[in-house]
Formats: structure tokens, C-alpha cells, sequence
């Protein structure tokens, strides 16, 4: 992205680089409005502390200030640190709960000065699992490491399929590939229960149910494997299992598949064979599969087609689920997991679940991981209650599950709560402190992908307004305060750069794929090809056409020896979620919720914008739902309706159109407080964790609805 700054220093305009092959020039439509948070008349600027006697909760939008007073940085710094080594002292440091998730994706800003800091102080650890880890796991169980097809090379492909992935929506810089594909002859399939801006644009869009993809991957299988659609060489030579998957997948009839997925038997056949023999044939799954409770599974079975068909062969063809696998930064220079060891506990903390937050704030225990996970050091799944929680780069009051069991948390006047925040959010609102952070136009940072393979510099371009302070300077100044004398809180992003590339003697990254990198080059350039992407034109990237690969067979894995050694079925199944429309909570609850992103926010951010919340309109505060469903319980369009389970309630206007499926009604995530009740669709999704990698489960909910007869219509 490129920032035009003034003779005043001041930003007047963003715009796409467009010498960067993926974004070619362009922003998404949210980013576009970057200023407009920039600049916001509501940015936090300076320090805050909690005004005595005022009760923790939802504050009345645009006069949350009224209910904080201002403090200097030393003052708060100060303050926050002596109460955080009373709590150490008083119930052990791993009462003290770090809660971040992406609000940067800087590799600094992400991770690295925080985690020294909590590694150091001996606070619990975080298992960041609410976005990707089952899916995650799954592909490395598979594959080894995350790696996919070049995003630029979807341009070549003939068939792409696009899997629980609204492209246009939330991954807009794919669609130019895919529109290039589509002027070749390609077409696209997009499999998603909700009609996306994708669906919507695509040759063909089956509108699973939720939660039952893994079935329809293992249906896929079953007909490749019963028309002898698999590449059988591509098979032998690099693939572990196909003996034992070939069994499993008999019992994954089309007729079987089509009861379940809700399509026809020739439909999942029609699927089955497009996909086997249009060639190059890509796959662009994304996180949407796995924020299901079979989850992790589905997505493991989805994985495997490209491996089955041989797709990764052809240039355009294989798949991508996340590219992230490629940025290999030197992470512990970064997070200092050594310094557990001079940490009050001497060990590494024990592991909190950010997707069971509520659990962990109700004293229920952490919601550890017991299965499945591939960074187990240390959790045991007791230790001491949280008594603080320090928040930045996430908004859990809005984006967690079970947003009612995280209020009570968060409400819990004997818990101690530093938020650093650019907004008076959800969050915020539950604080003790709330401390200004920066945009990431006000500080410097390098960044990884997950959708490209470049090494960008994103430098600083404008002052922070008023007091903000970046992460790193954050935690480097309470550092000081704790009285953490070790070198490395005094590092400087510059160092910590350096560091994040492991620069060698010459200046040049020593991390692989990156020898070629040096930061003076970073600073020029803006952003830099990893080394297998130089030369795209004369060798091109093709991950996977050949081994070994990263697992333990030194094979694509359709068979997992690691979890049959955890006690789980080491092949897919397809199993239906506890909350879907075979459960036994079906009876009080018999429609299937999907608790949606928005195209034009990003998560919970933006939605405080008006420009952004405009861009919403259409869906902001609407229950999607099937006319039939509509009718059979008297509601029509714009009727006033209560959507509600057993965790919670919400009031929405119906949108009665033809977004989902029978069975299923949709709602977008939204700020909390913004809403009449101040509750969003959290109140009404779970704590239950996903089988593979303990991630939350957004998109397997059981809801009720009735026309809410307290309210006329809007
Ligand atoms: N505009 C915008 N862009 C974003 C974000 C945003 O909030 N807004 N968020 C960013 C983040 S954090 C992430 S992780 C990525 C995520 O990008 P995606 O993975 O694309 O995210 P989702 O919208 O959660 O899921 C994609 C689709 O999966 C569908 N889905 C739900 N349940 C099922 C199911 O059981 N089976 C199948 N096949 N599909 C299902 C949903 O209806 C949804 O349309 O996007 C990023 N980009
Ligand atoms: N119902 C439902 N819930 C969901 C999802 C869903 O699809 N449906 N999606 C889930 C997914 S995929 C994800 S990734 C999570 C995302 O969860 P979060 O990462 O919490 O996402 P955001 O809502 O973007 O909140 C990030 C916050 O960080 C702040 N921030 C931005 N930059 C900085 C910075 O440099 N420093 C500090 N200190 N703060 C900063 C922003 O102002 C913002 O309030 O939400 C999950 N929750
Ligand atoms: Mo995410």
C-alpha cells in the first residue's frame, strides 16, 4: 500500500502498489477508507484509568471517555505494573492472562516484544486458536506445511473451486486471477451455504449444509476412486494410506453423500468428476470449512483431493489453504520462549484457550487442548484462576464465543483488565486502564502472507496522533517497570527486524527462502519475492509435485499415524456436529446458524465507522433467513424477530431472501454495543472446540426463532 503524506505530515491518500504482482494497485473496499480510521474524530489518544466507583460494562457510544479520566504513560505504566506484580506474587504469575489475537499482523506488532514479556513475567500463554488452527492442523497432517499454489498462478487454472472461501468478500485480491481464469474458459464451483458475492458470481454454487463437508469430500473420493479418476502414479509415489482411505471411502455412497449434504447423488458425482479431470484444477479452500465442529476433519478430507487427482502437478492447478507455512522468521529470537526459564515459574506457563475465554473467566477451568495439537509444551489444565487480563490487537467483547459468558468474565469486579485499543470497543468498555495504540501507518513493521509469497516493509508513514504507542513500545516500557533487565526489552523495531530475518554477517536474511533479503533492499523496494518465487515465469513455484514432504512418512498423508497415536481415527469420517439438524438439540433448536464476517469490515474492525457501516446496510443487523423458514413461523421481510438458544438472545430485523437453505438462517458479527440489547451473534455461539486443534466453532449453532412481538416493525 502506498501512503501520499503532506507538507504537514499529515496522510491524504492510500492506494494499492501496483508494482505488487498480487494487489496489483488496487485496496479492498474497507482498506480503501483507511483514513477515515486514521483520522477518526473517536481515536483513542491518551492513557485512561477507570473512574472510581464506575461499573464495569457496556458505556453509551461516543461518551465512554466520561467514564475514564486521563493519566500520563508513566502514571499508567506505573500503576498497571505494580498491580501486576501484586497479582503475580499474591496468586502466581499465570493468573495473569495475555488475550491478542490480528488486529496487526505485523510480525512485530503480532508477536515478539509481548511475548518476551509474558514469557518472561511467567503469565499464562495463549493458544491462539480462534481463526485457522483446526484447518491448520489438518493441512500439515496432510501435507506437512502449509504451503499452496502461487496466488497468481490461479490465473492458469481451468476448474477452481472455491471451498467454505467467499474470495470476493474477504480474499478480493484472488478475484482478478479468478476473472483471468474464467476469460480462459475456467469455471468456478463455489461449495458454501450462503449465497456469497462469490456464490452468487459462480457457474455453479452448491449450498451445503453446514458442517457436512467432510462427507462430501469423502463422496468425492468414493467416485474417483470407483471410476478410477485418481492419478494412480501420482498416487504411489508420493502418498502414504490410499489402501486404508480406499476402504473408508466405500461407505460414502453419492445416494449416502447427497442425504447428508443436502445435494443430489448425481450431483456429487457431477462434482466429482469435473474435479477429477479438468485440468489444471485449483482449490482455494479457506478457513470457513473448519470453524465447524467436525472442522478440522472436513478440512483434512478436502485436503487430500488434490493429492488424489494429482492436481499439484499441473502449473495453476493443486490448491491453497494458507501460504504462511513459507515465512519461516526466526520466532524464537522474536517471542524469547527462553526466558520462561528466568520467569518466577522457572518453565514455560501453562496454555489458555482464547476460543474458551468465558470458561476461563468463569473459573471453569482454561479450555486447554487436549488433542490433536502440535505445539503441546505445557499446559496442565489447572493453575490459578485469571485475575488479570491484558488485552491489545484483539476485541474479545465482540469476537469471541459465547460473548455472554465473556461479559459476566469481563464483569468480574476482582479481575484487572489493560486494554490497548485505537477505539472505545466492546473491549474497552470492561476496562481498568485502556491505553492509545497506533495504526499501522504510525509505525514500522515487516509482514509475512498467508495469501502471497512476498516479504513486505511496512515503514511509518505519519506521527502517531496524541499519545498512541505501538505495541512493541508497550511492552519494552513495562518491561522497564517490572524491573526486566535482560537486553532484549530495549531492543528497537529496527533490531527486532533484523532479528525477525535473522540477518547474517553480510546484511543478508539467513532464514530460508529469505538469503536473498536484506533490509536496506526491504526499504527500497517495499516488498520482495521469497527465493522460490524469483523467477516465476522460468521456474515457477509447484509445491508438492514431489517429495519428501514434511510428515513424518516423508509422504502426503491420507493415512495419520500421529492420530491414531492420540487415540483418533487416523482417516476422515464424516461425523455431524452436536449442533446441526440430526441433534438431539434440534428438537428446541432446529435451525443451523451461520455467524458471518461482513464484507466491508474486517472482523470486528470498522464497524464503528460510518462509512463502513453504510457499505453494511444491506445485511447490518439482519437475521437471513429461507422463506419457508419465514413463513412456517409467520414472519415476514423487515418483520422485527428474537433468534435465541440456550446461551443467548438477540433481536434483528428479518431479511427473508434466497442468501441460505432451508434450515439455515445467517447474521454478521458486529460490535456489541452498537445493537439496541448490546449483545451480537456471539451471545448465541459456543465454547465447544473443534476435533482437530481446539478451535472455536462460529459456524455450528443451533438457534430458534420467533417474529418478536414486543417491537413493530422498524
Ligand atoms: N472483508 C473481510 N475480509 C476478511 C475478513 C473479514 O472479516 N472481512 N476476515 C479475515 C479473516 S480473520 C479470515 S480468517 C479470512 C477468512 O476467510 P474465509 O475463510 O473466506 O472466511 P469465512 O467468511 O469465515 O468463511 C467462508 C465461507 O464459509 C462458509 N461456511 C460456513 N460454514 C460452512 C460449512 O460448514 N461448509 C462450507 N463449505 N462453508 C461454510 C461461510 O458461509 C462463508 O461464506 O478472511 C479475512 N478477510
Ligand atoms: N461470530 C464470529 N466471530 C468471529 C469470527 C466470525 O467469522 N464470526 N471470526 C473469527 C476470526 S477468523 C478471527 S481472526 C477473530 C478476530 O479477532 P480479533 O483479532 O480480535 O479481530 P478484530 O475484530 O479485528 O479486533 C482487533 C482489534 O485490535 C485493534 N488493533 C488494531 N491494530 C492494533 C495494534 O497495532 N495494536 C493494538 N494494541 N491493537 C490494535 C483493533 O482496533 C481491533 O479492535 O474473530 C473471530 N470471531
Ligand atoms: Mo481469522
Amino acid at each position: 500500500m502506498l501512503v501520499t503524506v503532506d507538507s504537514n505530515g499529515r496522510a491524504i491518500k492510500v492506494q494499492g502498489d501496483p508494482s505488487q504482482p498480487v494487489t496489483q494497485g488496487f485496496l479492498c473496499g474497507k482498506v480503501a477508507k483507511y483514513l477515515d480510521r486514521v483520522y477518526a474524530p473517536d481515536r483513542i489518544l491518551y492513557p485512561l484509568q477507570r473512574k472510581p466507583g464506575v461499573a464495569k460494562g457496556p458505556l453509551v457510544r461516543g461518551r465512554e471517555h466520561e467514564a475514564f479520566e486521563r493519566v500520563s504513560w508513566d502514571e499508567a505504566l506505573d500503576a498497571i505494573a505494580a498491580r501486576l506484580k501484586q497479582t503475580a506474587e499474591r496468586y502466581g504469575p499465570e493468573s495473569i492472562l495475555p488475550y491478542s489475537y490480528a488486529g496487526t499482523m505485523g510480525v512485530l506488532g503480532y508477536g515478539s516484544m509481548d511475548r518476551r514479556f509474558f514469557h518472561r513475567l511467567g503469565g499464562s500463554q495463549l493458544d491462539r486458536t480462534i481463526c485457522s488452527e483446526a484447518g491448520g492442523l489438518a493441512w500439515n497432517l496432510v501435507y506437512g506445511k502449509k504451503l499452496g499454489t502461487p496466488t497468481e498462478d490461479f490465473a492458469l487454472a481451468k476448474l477452481i473451486v472455491a471451498w467454505g472461501a467467499n474470495i470476493h468478500g474477504n480474499n478480493v485480491h484472488l478475484w482478478p486471477m479468478v476473472e483471468q481464469a474464467r476469460r480462459n474458459g475456467a469455471r468456478l464451483i463455489v461449495i458454501d451455504p450462503y449465497r456469497t458475492r462469490t456464490a452468487a458470481l459462480a457457474d455453479w454454487h452448491i449450498a451445503i449444509r453446514p458442517g457436512t463437508d467432510a462427507a462430501l469430500a469423502l463422496g468425492i473420493m468414493h467416485v474417483i476412486l470407483r471410476e478410477g479418476l485418481e492419478d494412480r502414479a501420482y498416487v504411489a509415489e508420493n502418498t502414504h494410506g490410499i489402501e486404508r482411505l480406499a476402504e473408508r471411502v466405500g461407505a460414502y455412497t453419492p445416494e449416502r453423500v447427497a442425504a447428508w449434504t443436502g445435494m443430489t447423488a448425481s450431483e456429487v458425482e457431477q462434482l466429482a468428476r469435473e474435479y477429477a479431470t479438468t485440468r489444471p484444477a485449483a482449490l482455494r479452500m479457506n478457513y470457513g470449512v473448519q470453524r465447524s465442529e467436525n472442522g478440522g476433519t472436513a478440512a483434512r478430507a478436502i485436503a487430500m483431493l488434490p493429492a488424489l487427482t494429482g492436481a499439484w502437478k499441473h502449473r495453476g492447478g493443486g490448491g491453497q489453504l494458507s501460504t504462511s507455512g513459507a515465512f519461516q522468521w526466526n520466532k524464537r529470537a522474536l517471542e524469547r520462549p527462553d526466558l520462561a526459564a528466568v520467569s518466577p515459574l522457572g518453565r514455560l506457563a501453562r496454555i489458555v484457550n482464547m476460543s474458551t475465554l468465558g470458561q476461563a473467566l468463569e473459573k471453569q477451568g482454561t479450555g486447554n487442548r487436549e488433542q490433536g495439537t502440535e505445539n503441546q509444551t505445557a499446559h496442565p489444565d489447572s493453575g490459578p484462576d485469571v485475575h488479570a487480563l491484558f488485552v491489545y490487537n484483539s476485541n474479545p467483547g465482540a469476537v469471541a464465543p459465547n460473548h455472554n459468558a465473556v461479559r459476566r468474565g469481563l464483569e468480574r469486579t476482582d479481575l484487572f483488565t489493560v486494554v490497548h485499543e485505537l477505539f472505545f470497543t466492546d473491549t474497552t468498555d470492561y476496562a481498568d486502564y485502556v491505553l492509545p495504540a497506533t495504526t499501522f501507518l504510525e509505525h514500522t513493521d515487516i509482514q509475512g502472507a498467508y495469501g502471497h509469497y512476498f516479504v513486505q516493509l511496512s515503514s511509518q508513514a505519519i506521527e502517531p496522533p496524541g499519545e498512541a504507542q505501538p505495541n512493541v513500545w508497550l511492552f519494552s516500557q513495562l518491561a522497564q517497570r517490572m524491573g526486566f533487565t535482560e537486553e532484549c526489552f530495549r531492543d528497537t523495531p529496527e533490531q527486532m527486524i533484523e532479528q525477525a530475518l535473522a540477518v547474517g554477517p553480510d546484511g543478508h536474511s539467513t532464514n530460508a527462502g529469505m538469503e536473498h533479503i536484506a533490509l536496506d533492499d526491504l526499504k527500497q523496494q517495499g516488498h520482495i519475492p521469497l527465493s522460490f518465487h524469483r523467477d516465476p515465469e522460468d521456474h515457477p513455484f509447484q509445491p508438492y509435485t514431489a517429495g519428501p514432504f514434511s510428515t513424518p512418512s516423508g509422504k502426503i498423508e491420507f493415512y495419520s499415524e500421529t492420530l491414531a497415536a492420540q487415540g483418533l481415527d487416523p482417516l476422515p469420517a464424516f461425523v455431524a456436529p452436536t449442533e446441526s439438524r440430526w441433534s438431539e438439540g434440534a428438537k428446541r433448536f432446529p435451525l443451523e446458524f451461520l455467524a458471518r464476517k461482513n464484507d466491508n469490515y474486517m472482523n470486528s474492525t470498522f464497524a464503528n465507522l460510518d462509512g463502513h457501516r453504510k457499505m453494511e446496510a444491506r445485511t447490518s443487523q439482519k437475521l437471513e433467513l429461507h422463506p419457508l423458514d419465514a413463513e412456517s413461523r409467520g414472519i415476514a421481510d423487515g418483520d422485527a424477530v428474537r433468534v435465541w438458544n440456550d446461551r443467548g438472545e438477540l433481536r434483528l430485523t428479518a431479511l427473508v431472501n434466497g442468501s441460505v437453505p432451508a434450515g439455515v438462517v445467517a447474521a454478521r458479527l458486529d460490535w456489541a454495543k452498537l445493537h439496541p440489547e448490546g449483545a451480537n451473534v456471539n451471545a448465541l455461539t459456543s465454547e465447544r472446540l473443534t476435533d482437530l486443534g481446539a478451535g472455536a466453532t462460529f459456524y455450528s449453532v443451533l438457534v430458534e426463532v420467533a417474529k418478536d412481538s414486543s417491537q413493530s416493525s422498524p
